[in-house]
């Protein structure tokens, strides 16, 4: 017989599901299992005197075990779970589970037993795979996947083709810092810190608009809630375009076009799982210019920076930035343009006055995005890279310029900055497995 997922179980039919056991209760007369797979939940319901057989298996079972059941799915409209319940007439137990290593719940105290705490982020990390199976988690992805889909197919709407760029590397990338160094061979190789220089070669290469989702890597030792040392990229690179206002305005279109699709396929769940409201934004999105946010940050929150600070964004005028965002445009996103150039990379364009022709997109207080309008012309681009001292270690790329290369710019946006400020978690809970300075398992 073929598997049915449980989230189409109708009552009437002769049914197998398969599933981790999620609850067992074996009492005298009856039994009840509630069996789960990844469309939902079904309670099996086993009277223990018209089967006899299968109450050995039942009295061994633990919770996350996997089993085949196969039964009469039936209406009662006492069952909690959609008023269907599934009489068995076969149980298999497929995998039986250990006591579990971890509490994915607290458990609140009742007069026998006393409160099981939540086990610690890291405590679950080290046994991620029990910890995903939480509704949670299984929504978080199904979440990510429907937001990285419709901002993929917007994308292919428009024209675009999706590349895989290496990400073993032969020179440091961008500015060369912050990159891992791999043992290739007997000599070095590093991780590429972002697909920059081969989306650009896209580019050179006629492809006029590619986009790439995939590893990126970081050599930050930073322990924050939003940083981790390998990350899914969301990059883009478009050709023929008149300015950076371009690049926004398609950040734009993609985001509204992803938080469109989350909110009508898991709004709902989401707000009851994860007590977030999803927001589709209003285009365009404010911007400002960075130094007219340190300003009205300093106005507003009597927030003030040292002037050597004021060419960049700080990690709290982020923070304000969002605050700063929704009090004035009631909004939750926010461009802030016009870094200045010794922050930036040395690929940007810069206009007239040397100001980077790029931005940063922060959500909720966090920064999302960098993109930017490429110097496209080689020798202007060969003096930035020389003025930042790189000029050596991007040789390479800087031949990508030197036989015709159309106006281009392009963003490279975090997947996993953006799924956990869509759901409110530290970014640890949003990956699927999380990388940091101190930890490379699972
Ligand atoms: P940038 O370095 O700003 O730009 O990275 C782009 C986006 O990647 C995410 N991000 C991170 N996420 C988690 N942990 C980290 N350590 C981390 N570092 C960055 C953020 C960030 O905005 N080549 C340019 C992009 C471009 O101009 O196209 C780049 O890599 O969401």
């Amino acid at each position: 017989m073929d598997r049915t997922w449980i989230a189409d179980v109708i009552a009437g039919g002769q049914v197998k599901v398969q599933g981790f056991v999620e609850t067992v209760r074996d009492g005298k007369a009856m039994a009840f299992m509630v069996v789960r797979d990844i469309t939902g939940a079904l309670q099996i319901t086993v009277e223990k005197e018209r089967h006899p057989e299968l109450c050995d298996d039942i009295g061994r079972l633990t919770p996350d075990s996997v089993v085949t059941v196969t039964g009469q799915a039936t209406a009662n409209e006492s069952v909690r779970l959609g008023g269907i319940e599934l009489i068995p007439d076969s149980l298999r137990i497929e995998s039986l589970a250990e006591p579990l290593p971890i509490s994915r719940k607290e458990i609140p105290a009742t007069k026998k037993k006393s409160a099981v705490e939540r086990s610690s982020i890291d405590q679950r990390i080290d046994a991620r795979w029990v910890d995903l199976r939480t509704e949670e988690n299984q929504l978080l992805f199904q979440v990510q996947t429907a937001l990285v889909q419709a901002m993929r197919t917007a994308l292919l709407d428009r024209h675009f083709i999706e590349i895989h760029s290496p990400k073993l590397i032969g020179t440091a990338s961008e500015s060369g810092a912050d990159v891992f160094e791999v043992k290739y061979f007997d000599r070095k190789a590093y991780l590429a810190q972002s697909p920059q220089f081969y989306k650009q070669m896209a580019m050179a290469g006629g492809l006029e608009r590619v986009f790439e989702v995939g590893p990126v890597f970081r050599a930050e030792k930073s322990y924050t809630s939003r940083h981790t040392t390998e990350f899914t990229g969301f990059d883009l690179e478009f050709s023929f375009i008149d300015s950076y206002r371009d690049v926004m305005r398609l950040e734009e279109e993609l985001l509204r076009a992803g938080l469109s699709a989350v909110r009508t396929a898991y709004g709902d769940a989401i707000r009851e799982r994860f007590g977030v409201e999803v927001i589709v934004p209003e285009t365009p999105f404010p911007t400002i210019a960075l130094g007219d946010l340190y300003q009205a940050l300093e106005e507003e929150f009597g927030y003030t920076v040292d002037a050597s600070e004021k060419g960049d964004l700080t990690t709290e005028a982020e923070r304000l930035g969002f605050e700063w965002s929704k009090k004035h445009h009631g909004h939750e996103f926010l461009f802030v343009t016009d870094f200045s150039a010794d922050k930036r990379a040395f690929y940007h364009m810069r206009d007239e006055q040397g100001v980077p022709q790029g931005y940063d997109l922060i959500w909720r207080g966090v920064e999302i995005t960098t993109g930017a309008q490429r110097e496209h012309r080689y020798e202007v681009l060969k003096a930035q890279a020389e003025g930042k001292g790189l000029a050596d270690d991007v040789r390479f790329y800087l031949d990508f310029f030197r036989y015709g290369c159309p106006p281009h710019g392009g963003f490279g946006l975090g997947v996993d900055r953006l799924t956990m400020l869509l759901l409110g978690l530290p970014i640890k809970e949003a990956m699927f497995l999380f990388r940091g300075p101190n930890r490379l398992t699972p």
